[in-house]
């Protein structure tokens, strides 16, 4: 059951979207209002497990840590970072009981998980904020409900689910040409190049650099031939430029975050000084989602959105003045953000006069819907569009990525623990930097990490501007790369189909084996091996230099070993026992009584056989969600059963 208690005026999210009834005294927690914002209070028992907060770092089990939900650009987070890209201030305590609490607030929120004290929860509002508190049978069931107010997944293509290949640093038609080549020559699947800021002209959204990029629809029609697609990156701010009619327009019609006296507020990013669209007013959105008609008139038909938080490089009014503006800030505040320019620059929906640092969290997600809803109406398929900011209810209009890591193993075993976290706040369509953003891979960690990102929904590998060039044929013995993409490839079949069942249930994709064997107390404190879908368990391996590691079954399953390209199942017994794989090797696990499909071997999801699936596991049977991969129309009719012959 979902009840609301309100405390105080905010802005609406509308991150919820079904009505939801009013209680009448939050359960759980004692409240207490003092200067600094709402105090929530409850007691942990030792035994009480803490899920959720999405896009966090840490275990999965938050307890001894500290988070507060600020937005920030954050490349360089480490295990004690508290801040980063986004949002989300969903968790669920679950011992003897289970509660699950959405603080729906556009402010800053401090979540204190038991690292002041181990056996308290304390969180601190610093504005209105209304909370949801939900109770059910486990935690399973308490986000499932969850999920089903805060609307369905966005449904993104089934191409979106190949692998992607992108760097910043990718500046022309000829590079990209040779990336595809990398790709193509060597047999080594790939589905879509993503275009960092230097396809544009001078990082002006909605343009393109001409001489890079001299026929960027002609360029788009003989990719698409090939299989790929481009993904073009858009950032948040719009370049001061009298005579660009984006620019224009904005200024006319008062589109752009004002300052305290009404004029569009100035930020420096990559283009220089940029006004920053007003995501909170619906019409500033929908002529903002409206330009998107610039990239979908040249045949492309998906997006990235960054800097989304939004980041700034600095700001005129803001020079020297970082400390002071902190001043009065308590300790727990990040100090590395953006926070004094945020108190500077406004937003104005509904005739309001919203300081920007008060609504801070929401604008990655007024991106994305802004877009989302834009490629919505101007799209007849689905689009792919994946976000670096975001707070709960973005999933309705695209995916998010996790935005900077670093190449190094911490951030892999990181991005194992978060997707489960991210699938409780609704986020399905998500995945990391594979390989790494920051810092320079090792072939081996990328091949690992690759091996885990297979079973990501988003599976990109992504690098960052002078790092160790990342792209899998830079790599001696291809062949092993080869294996792990193609990995990727047949189990694409089983993937879609579960992800496309999940995102229209409302359900997670994802999942802490907890959430799947309640009654079995030696999973929950398992965060190094998840479910992924109904049927498989996976286990990926995470340590350097190392070709085994133990795994617990929590029933007798199928053991599937990849290994030189094939599957080998055998049967395995409940208990712990220990995998070993070679980089080109990958092992995991199917539920008893469950059977997997998988496709034949391909380059891209266009070469992509759905009719010549196998079935792998003891199940007798599986319902095959499968559509065209880009109608809109998707629903539960599109499930077949697939029988074993
Ligand atoms: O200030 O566009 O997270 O993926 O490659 C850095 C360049 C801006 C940050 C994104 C990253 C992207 C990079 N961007």
């Amino acid at each position: 059951m979902i009840r609301k208690y309100s405390f105080g005026e905010h802005f609406d999210t509308e991150a919820v979207v079904v009505p939801v009834a009013e209680g009448e005294v939050l359960p759980l927690f004692s409240t207490r209002q003092t200067p600094e914002g709402l105090i929530l209070h409850c007691k942990l028992a030792p035994e009480d497990i803490v899920y959720g907060l999405g896009e966090t770092v840490g275990p999965i089990n938050k307890r001894g840590h500290k988070y507060i939900s600020y937005n920030v650009d954050n490349p360089h987070h480490r295990e004690d970072t508290v801040s980063l890209y986004a949002s989300h201030n969903f968790l669920v305590i679950d011992g003897e009981k289970t509660w699950g609490f959405f603080l729906d607030t556009p402010a800053r929120v401090i979540f204190d998980v038991g690292a002041a004290d181990p056996d308290v929860l304390r969180i601190r509002c610093t504005g209105g904020v209304t909370v949801y508190a939900i109770d059910g049978a486990g935690a399973y069931d308490v986000v499932r409900q969850f999920l089903s107010v805060i609307g369905r997944s966005y449904l993104p293509p089934r191409w979106a689910f190949g692998f992607g290949q992108s760097r910043w640093g990718y500046k022309t038609e000829r590079d990209i040409r040779k990336v595809v080549d990398g790709y193509r020559d060597r047999g080594l699947p790939l589905e879509y190049v993503c275009m960092d800021i230097d396809y544009m002209d001078r990082f002006i959204d909605f343009t393109v650099n001409k001489r890079r990029f001299p026929d960027l629809p002609g360029f788009v029609a003989e990719l698409k031939t090939r299989g790929i697609r481009l993904v073009p990156i858009v950032d948040a701010g719009i370049k001061i430029e009298p005579g660009n009619p984006v620019y224009d327009e904005g200024v006319e019609k008062g589109y752009f975050c004002v300052d305290k006296d009404g004029k569009p507020y100035g930020a420096a990013v990559w283009p220089g000084m940029t006004h920053f669209p007003d995501f909170l007013r619906s019409d500033v959105r929908e002529w903002f989602g409206s330009q998107y008609k610039f990239y979908t008139d040249q045949g492309l038909e998906g997006f990235w959105n960054d800097m989304n938080e939004p980041a700034i490089f600095y700001t005129e009014d803001t020079k020297g003045c970082r400390k002071d503006a902190l001043e009065g800030e308590d300790d727990e505040f990040q100090k590395d953000t953006n926070i004094c320019a945020y108190k500077r620059f406004y937003h104005r929906p509904n005739g309001q006069m919203l300081v920007h640092h008060d609504v801070h969290n929401l604008f990655g997600y007024g991106m994305t819907r802004s877009s989302g809803e834009g490629l919505s109406r101007l799209m007849d398929k689905r689009y792919l569009l994946f976000s670096r900011s975001s707070y709960i209810g973005a999933h309705r209009y695209g995916g998010i990525w996790t935005g900077d890591n670093g190449s190094c193993w911490e951030h892999l075993k990181m991005n194992v623990r978060q997707m489960p976290s991210l699938n409780m706040c609704g986020f399905l369509f998500s995945g990391a930097d594979t390989g790494g953003f920051g810092g320079n891979t090792s072939r081996e960690l990328l091949l690992r990490w690759l091996a885990f990102s297979a079973f990501t929904p988003l599976m990109r590998d992504h690098s960052a501007l002078l790092t160790r060039k990342q792209e899998c044929y830079r790599f001696s013995g291809t062949e092993d790369f080869r294996r792990i993409l193609t990995l990727r490839y047949r189990l694409l079949p089983y993937l879609y189909s579960e992800f496309m069942k999940a995102a229209l249930e409302q359900d997670m994709l994802i999942k802490p084996l907890a959430f799947v064997f309640p009654e079995d107390p030696a999973v929950r404190t398992i965060e190094d091996q998840l479910m992924v879908g109904e049927s498989v368990m996976i286990a990926p391996l995470t340590d350097k230099g190392r070709l085994t590691r133990k795994v617990y079954l929590p029933e007798d399953m199928t053991k599937v070993f990849y290994t030189g390209g094939e599957f080998v199942c055998t049967p395995a017994k409940k208990g712990t026992q220990t995998v070993r794989a070679e980089l080109d090797e990958v092992v995991f696990f199917i539920r008893k009584g469950h059977a997997m499909p998988v496709g034949k071997p391909c380059l891209c999801t266009a070469e992509l056989d759905m009719t010549a699936l196998a079935l792998l596991g003891d199940g007798e049977s599986y319902e095959l969600y499968d559509d065209d991969g880009f109608t809109k129309d998707c629903g539960r009719e599109h499930i077949r059963l697939l029988r074993r012959e």
